[in-house]
């Protein structure tokens, strides 16, 4: 069980917030094209133009800095600790023994790359080639924990090869009917041969953790989190959702709020069966009002879905940090006993996410609870429990 003194110290997406880290714009880059993604300019032509490359202007550099400022502002007047990660140059090219590509991409989603379970700080494989150092902006951070808290656990997840072989670049070409399909085979663009997740695959619920197989985690990188995390006291349930084609990060398809509470997308319904474990524990799922944008009318370099306006920040199991422009979702919210904080953000969307994908919490109070009393969970094997 975790000391109340621990600096690292989080659990689960909702408990009262006091520390964490929010992204910086500083040095971003257009992302590239590459195996694993494949950036479209979101334009009436259907995006037919070339996505740009390299260093993104300056002045949308800057309105993006100006939101994620506003955020930390906010952050800090609820009493929340704020760091931000140091972004290193990104401009310049890339090129490892298995790969290469022109630029990186941003350090504005420190959700994607770093997450914490409990005392531990663990750093994704990662998914993209642009995306392959990105852990490097908050290594300076993950030092002064690993310094100050003697309890603290680091572990960095096996870096993958990103070769060509570990993509499936047929996955790009198919067809909306040969997607629909292969709808529950769960095969995107990544191959099953390599360990590979993006953090934000990852949703936090105490002792449970679910993880969603997408584009950016495969069956492997869910494999080698089982058997990381289950003899820590971890149950880990893989989770789908066989209607979004191209799902990368379930922080804008399932959003738990509270104990009890999930926010779902109604275009996005889990696997017939596994809602189970949340219905058979009395939690309540509940879908979130269309957002105000369509896909059409995001901002033209942003490679999300519309659904960034699920994407919302726990300040406590109380308080939500909402986008300022969503107020069908800020009326639901309300209804369900929440206050809402909304702040401008949408500038920050072409740099890969919103609130929640900007910010990654070190600490929230709070320890290991069990909120699924009632599963039928097959662990890998049995071994040492360090959670008991
Ligand atoms: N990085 C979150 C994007 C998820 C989505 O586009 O739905």
């Amino acid at each position: 069980m975790s000391r109340p003194t621990n600096l690292v110290n989080s659990w689960n997406e909702w408990d009262p917030l006091r520390e964490i880290v929010v992204g910086v714009a500083d040095n971003a880059c257009f992302e590239p094209t590459e195996p694993g993604h494949r950036p479209q300019l979101r334009t009436p032509d259907g995006g037919s133009a070339p996505f740009p490359t390299g260093p993104k202007p300056a002045e949308m550099i800057e309105r993006a800095n100006e939101q994620l400022d506003g955020l930390v502002r906010l952050l800090e007047s609820q009493g929340v600790t704020v760091h931000r990660p140091v972004a290193p140059d990104l401009a310049s090219p890339l090129r490892t023994p298995d790969f290469q590509v022109e630029n990186q991409y941003c350090v504005v989603c420190p959700r994607d790359v770093m997450i914490t379970l409990g005392n531990e700080i663990i750093e994704a494989t990662m998914s993209r080639r642009a995306r392959y150092f990105e852990y490097q902006a908050y290594r300076k951070l993950v030092y002064s924990y690993w310094n100050n808290d003697p309890g603290m656990v680091w572990t960095v997840a096996p870096k993958p090869s990103m070769a060509d072989s570990m993509y499936r670049q047929e996955f790009w070409e198919w067809p909306l009917e040969e997607r629909h399909r292969r709808m529950h085979s769960s095969e995107f663009c990544v191959t099953q041969d390599e360990v590979v997740f993006d953090a934000a695959d990852i949703s936090r619920f105490g002792r449970d953790i679910v993880v969603q197989e997408s584009m950016t985690t495969n069956r492997s990188g869910i494999h080698w989190l089982k058997r990381h995390l289950e003899p820590r006291g971890f149950r880990v349930h893989p989770v789908h959702f066989p209607l979004d084609f191209f799902p990368s990060h379930i922080d804008c398809t399932f959003v738990p709020l509270r104990p009890g509470l999930v926010l779902t997308n109604p275009e996005r319904p889990l696997r017939e069966g596994e809602e189970q474990l949340f219905l058979r524990n009395g939690w309540e799922l509940v879908d979130v009002p269309q957002p105000t944008s369509t896909n059409d009318e995001m901002p033209k370099y942003c490679q999300s879905s519309k659904w960034l306006s699920m994407n919302v920040l726990s300040i406590s199991p109380t308080k939500v940090v909402c986008e300022e422009r969503e107020k069908p979702l800020q009326d639901l919210l309300d209804k369900l006993g929440f206050e809402v904080f909304p702040v401008p953000f949408r500038d920050v969307f072409e740099y890969g996410g919103s609130l929640h994908c900007a910010t990654w919490d070190v600490n929230r109070e709070g320890t290991a609870e069990d909120y699924f009393p009632v599963n039928d969970y097959r662990p890998l094997a049995e071994g040492p429990r360090i959670l008991g």
